[in-house]
């Protein structure tokens, strides 16, 4: 989370009220990014695909766009929504992009102290966090392999 998202609160969705969090399917070299939270407690060394809240007129893609440049210090582009919406606390919901590593390589700037990347046979050696695994299970389409 940003100051700004503190400042200002995060943005609502027009259409359901639920403020939507973004995440991203980061794909590079046939592999997917895992990074592991570093907090809240709860939520701590378990593993997701980074991303953040959309801000008060943002646009969700330009939303995970800044989430992976002030998080992992990359700059990437959103490729193609993973269809679906994944409830998250009440009133959050996750919506999930493949992205595509433009420059830069992650590395874990705030939110995270640890980051993997996993080609298609690793993707079940980390403990996903329960609401990312559908998308990371799609994501999982798109790389080579099996
Ligand atoms: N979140 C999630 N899965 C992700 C990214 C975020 O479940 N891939 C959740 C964790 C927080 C909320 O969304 O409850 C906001 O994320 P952040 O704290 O990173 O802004």
């Amino acid at each position: 989370m940003t100051e700004s998202t503190t400042r200002h609160g995060a943005g609502p969705d027009r259409g359901t009220g639920a403020v939507v969090v973004v995440a991203a399917a980061l794909l590079d070299r046939g592999r997917l990014l895992a990074a592991r939270r570093s907090a809240p407690a709860e939520l701590a060394g378990r593993w997701e695909l980074p991303g953040g809240k959309v801000e008060p007129g943002e646009r969700p893609e330009d939303a995970l766009v800044r989430e992976l440049r002030e998080e992992l210090g990359v700059e990437a582009e959103t490729a193609e929504r993973i269809p679906g919406e994944w409830p998250l606390k009440p009133g959050y919901v996750l919506r999930v992009w493949t992205a595509r590593l433009l420059s830069g390589e992650p590395r874990p700037l705030e939110d995270h102290d640890e980051l993997r990347w996993l080609a298609r046979d690793e993707l079940d050696t980390v403990d996903w966090l329960d609401q990312d695994r559908p998308a990371v299970a799609e994501a999982a389409r798109r790389l080579p392999g099996v």
